[in-house]
């Protein structure tokens, strides 16, 4: 027998019923951005929520570490069909930041600093499913993966996890962002393979 063989089905069966249908596990962490890396110090950088009526908060990086802080760990799923299990985040619940506004909207687009978007639905960002994440691994979360600090939703494909965010708009309208309006389904669930438009 392969000396292989006793280790590869322990981690099948850790994982069993863990890896959502046309994905495979990898260890490895890719780099996927539609465009270069931008750099942003932490002494310019800031995130604002927007209510739909003009209202809006914002935090500095000190105030946003001074928040209660958590650590998620978490499985990943990306529409290119690799998934990576319990990846260890650092960073604030999006319910922090989102119980500071009032609002009646159903929809939230979150705004990096690259230009990018995507849309969601307020109930996938509220009640302990979504971050914005300082740290990976125990270390601060570097530039080709989000940082300073990048949005962490594991239960929708990972394009729905903005990296470099600096913001979310509260709309009562769904607004496709930048990948859903290319052709990638509008919610993406990876349990459902919603990885395009009429999935
Ligand atoms: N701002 C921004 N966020 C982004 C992207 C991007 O191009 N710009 N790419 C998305 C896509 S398609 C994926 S799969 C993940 C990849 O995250 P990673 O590079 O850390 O693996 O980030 C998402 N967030
Ligand atoms: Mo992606």
């Amino acid at each position: 027998m392969n000396s292989l063989s006793p280790g590869f089905r322990g981690k099948t069966h850790a994982f069993a019923g863990r890896l959502p249908p046309g994905q495979y596990p990898t260890e490895s962490f890719p780099v996927l951005s539609a465009g270069p890396t931008p750099q942003i110090p932490t002494d310019r950088w800031s995130f604002t929520v927007a209510g739909e009526t003009g209202e809006h908060r914002s935090w500095t990086w000190d105030q946003m570490m001074a928040l209660p802080q958590e650590e998620p760990t978490v499985d990943i799923h990306c529409v290119t069909r690799w998934s990576k299990f319990d990846t260890r985040w650092r960073g604030v619940s999006l319910d922090v930041f989102l119980g500071e506004l009032e609002t009646s909207a159903d929809f939230v687009v979150a705004q990096s600093y690259d230009g990018y978007t995507t849309n969601l639905p307020l109930e996938d960002v509220t009640d302990g499913k979504a971050w914005l994440a300082h740290s990976f691994d125990g270390y601060a979360l570097s530039p080709d993966h989000g940082g300073p600090a990048r949005l962490v939703i594991p239960h929708l494909y990972f394009w729905k996890s903005a990296k470099w965010v600096k913001g979310l708009r509260l709309t009562p309208d769904n607004e496709p962002g930048f990948w859903e309006s290319a052709g990638y389904h509008d919610y993406g669930d990876p349990w459902r393979e919603q990885r395009h438009w009429n999935d």
